[in-house]
């Protein structure tokens, strides 16, 4: 029978894990008799291990070791210290050491090794994000033939920043190598297309690089998005309301500005504490009846970037608390740790604002939560960054540039003190699209287009046509199987 192959960098826990991918996936994979691949979290001695196989929420999830070196170099060093800085468009916070590359075809080689004995003729093959750019070519140099798509769930680089990458001609040609390339928005597929008809820098022997061919490879945009069903109910559930009881204990009649993210220089955090210091300082008459809610557990934390980043955000939160703090009202609580799903979910449907400000974004699931948590009579208003992957599909957001810091806290403002009428407007269009852009559909538009199309016959390869169809139809079923089943 077909089946769905899904790779990542990590793969589900039995713990709450903050980070959209791992939420997303999770909440979708259960009941499903595919595989889901990625390194174990643990460190081997040598780099030749076994897949260790085990099912968590109903998933068969196979882990791979990877030892303490490579882990460094693929993960820590190439994936999150130049190209997580890269796409991201902070060339100023990436650190180049050449070395890393090895490491980081190293581990992707092994993947492919690890994974390829366990692929079936008609098997599906799903792989996400940067970390594993170059898991096709290595799949195919071992004879795999199956359709194999990527999805990037991070923003694509403008060519400027791309060519800042160590060996971004071999990570084309790597991309080239799919069947299909997935993006959040349209922005990132223009930006990739942009990348694609640039002509690449030479090298040092002065030899223009032969342009990877992208003929066979189907470029689309499929913005990701949540469960809004399990984020409505949970907004109510018994762990929301405990949580919303304890917050309105210390609120009082303050209205509650929120913000959660992972701790991430992308996330624009220590901007946003600054706007809120704006809000505070331009309008005296808020600073009794306003109170900021900034959740952030740290992330990535063995990275110097990371560190001090999160030394900033403690030195402006200490500063705001200085200036406003009385003895009987405090202007922001910041909270670095995680919380589970209802207790964001009741911290969401409480707050008038939610404020999801990144610098730069794939797409931001917390905007989709945020929206889908409120309540439908008296919900509170979205301030989105306009560059996050969400402001594309959420224009009744009121939008704003992060790196603004008064346009933020005029948004703020204007938030606090919009009337009911315009709240449920607003709120309704947005529901609409959170909707509309639901996690099962995102993955459901995904699969049937990684899958190809009965009348392909003439118009693609080999790997495509009526009988494939047929063997994947299967596939389709059982995949909107799994994501219609999926728990929260
Ligand atoms: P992330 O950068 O991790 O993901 P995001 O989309 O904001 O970002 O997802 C965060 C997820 O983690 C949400 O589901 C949220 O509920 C959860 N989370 C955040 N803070 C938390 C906390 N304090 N406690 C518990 N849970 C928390 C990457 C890209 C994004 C893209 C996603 C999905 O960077 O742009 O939207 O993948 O594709």
């Amino acid at each position: 029978m077909s089946r769905l192959i899904v790779v990542s960098n990590r793969i589900p826990g039995k713990t709450v894990a903050a980070g959209g991918l791992a939420v997303a996936l999770k909440a979708s994979l259960s009941h499903h008799d595919g595989l889901w691949f990625g390194w174990s979290g643990r460190h081997s001695q040598t780099s030749a291990g076994d897949v260790a196989f085990e099912t968590v929420d109903g998933v068969r999830v196979g882990g791979i070791d990877i030892t303490r070196d490579d882990f460094q170099s693929y993960y820590a060093g190439f994936s999150n210290r130049i190209l997580w800085p890269a796409f991201h468009l902070r060339l100023d916070l990436a650190h180049f050491e050449g070395h890393w590359y090895e490491g980081y075809r190293r581990v992707n080689t092994q993947f492919a090794q690890a994974i390829a004995p366990h692929i079936e003729p008609d098997d599906v093959i799903w792989i996400h994000d940067y970390h594993l750019i170059p898991l096709a070519t290595e799949l195919r140099r071992l004879g795999v033939e199956n359709r194999i798509g990527f999805y990037l769930h991070i923003p694509f680089p403008t060519p400027d920043a791309l060519f800042a990458i160590p060996y971004q001609d071999e990570l084309m040609a790597d991309l080239s190598r799919y069947d299909l390339i997935g993006l959040q928005a349209q922005r990132d597929v223009s930006a990739l297309r942009e990348a694609i008809d640039h002509v690449a820098p030479r090298g040092f022997d002065g030899e223009k690089r032969p342009a990877p061919d992208f003929s066979r490879t189907r470029i689309a945009a499929f913005p990701i998005g949540s469960d809004p069903d399990a984020f409505a109910e949970l907004a109510t559930s018994a762990g929301a309301t405990k949580m919303a009881n304890r917050i309105r204990r210390s609120l009082g009649d303050c209205a509650l500005i929120l913000g959660v993210d992972r701790l991430d220089y992308s996330k624009g955090l220590p901007q946003r504490v600054e706007s809120y210091e704006r809000l505070l300082d331009h309008n005296a008459a808020m600073r009794r009846r306003v109170h900021m809610l900034q959740v952030a557990p740290p992330s990535r934390d063995m990275i110097d970037e990371y560190r001090a980043t999160s030394e900033t955000l403690d030195a402006i939160v200490g500063r705001v608390m200085g200036r406003f703090a009385e003895p009987d009202w405090q202007p922001l609580t910041y909270v670095k740790r995680a919380y589970g799903q209802a207790s964001l979910a009741g911290l969401y449907r409480m707050a008038r604002v939610g404020l999801v400000t990144p610098l730069r974004d794939g797409m931001n699931l917390v905007a989709h939560e945020y929206v889908a948590s409120q309540n439908p009579e008296d919900p509170g208003v979205l301030v989105l960054s306009r560059f996050a992957g969400a402001a594309e599909i959420f224009p009744d957001a009121l939008q704003v540039n992060p790196f603004d810091t008064d346009e933020t806290a005029e948004a703020m403002r204007v938030a606090l003190e919009m009337p009911l009428a315009e709240r449920k407007a607003r709120w309704e269009q947005l529901d609409a699209a959170v909707r509309e852009h639901r996690v099962e559909r995102w993955a459901d538009s995904y699969l049937a287009e990684l899958a190809p199309r009965p009348d392909a016959d003439d118009l693609e390869g080999p790997r495509t046509g009526k009988v494939m169809h047929k063997r994947l139809q299967s596939v389709y079923s059982s995949m909107r199987a799994v994501f219609e089943n999926g728990s929260p």
